[in-house]
């Protein structure tokens, strides 16, 4: 079974943040998430500019760049130059008057164009954006914060996606309060990648590797 796993860096610990880096590079992390916010369109602060680039340039796999932002056009660049082809942007379209023209400046960059759902998103609302980008991030818990629990009617949003993620050419991602129970229920469905944070991989004293290891060798 294919599916890939992101290491949520806002639940690193930068005392080492270098090493914790290298930590995940080494144990077999597919991506690394920055969950970047302003403190108004989520009511929290947790990685900002600096702290992207500074893992942007340690890492060795690409960066899935998670937008908390509101109206991100207006400092898109400042993202963009700091990341390299093929990392993964996504907006949240609430945020944005026009999240097409956002969508389309990623695309212009050479970076995979993503949008993150809110749980009180509907398919339905977001629907014409589903025909520009690669990625959709599904938010299995309200953005902002960590450590929280799982809303369970996302579960529907997401039978939704997966019918017609084919048709529509894009792929699942799931965001929040990921565990090993629901990648055994979701990676079957399609579901392609999961975020990993305080649930499942950070703070666990137990090496990254050994964890990602146990999560690959899922029975399915
Ligand atoms: C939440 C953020 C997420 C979390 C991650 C935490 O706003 O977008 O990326 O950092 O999901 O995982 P967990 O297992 O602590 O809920
Ligand atoms: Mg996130």
């Amino acid at each position: 079974m294919q599916f890939e796993l992101m290491a949520s860096m806002m639940c690193a610990n930068y005392g080492h943040l270098e090493k914790e880096v290298q930590e995940l590079n080494d144990g077999g992390i597919d991506s690394f998430h920055i969950d970047i916010m302003d403190g108004r369109y989520v009511p929290n602060f947790a990685m900002s500019l600096n702290d992207m680039a500074y893992i942007a340039k340690a890492a060795v796999k690409p960066l899935d760049v998670h937008l908390m932002i509101e109206h991100p056009n207006n400092r898109i660049q400042l993202f963009l130059n700091n990341l390299r082809p093929g990392d993964t942007v996504y907006i949240h379209p609430e945020a944005e008057y026009h999240p097409s023209t956002t969508l389309q400046s990623i695309i212009n960059a050479g970076m995979i164009p993503g949008i993150a759902i809110n749980p009180g998103t509907s398919v339905e609302t977001v629907i014409e954006m589903l025909r520009i980008v690669k990625k959709v991030l599904v938010m299995s818990v309200n953005p902002g914060n960590a450590g929280q629990m799982y809303l369970p009617y996302v579960g529907k949003k997401i039978t939704k996606l997966l019918s017609i993620k084919e048709d529509m050419d894009f792929e699942i991602y799931w965001d929040g309060a990921c565990s090993a129970g629901k990648i055994l229920e979701f990676a079957p469905k399609g579901v392609r990648g999961f975020v990993l944070g305080t649930t499942l991989l950070f703070g666990k004293d137990r090496p990254y590797g050994e964890t990602l290891q146990k999560i690959r060798a899922l029975q399915f």
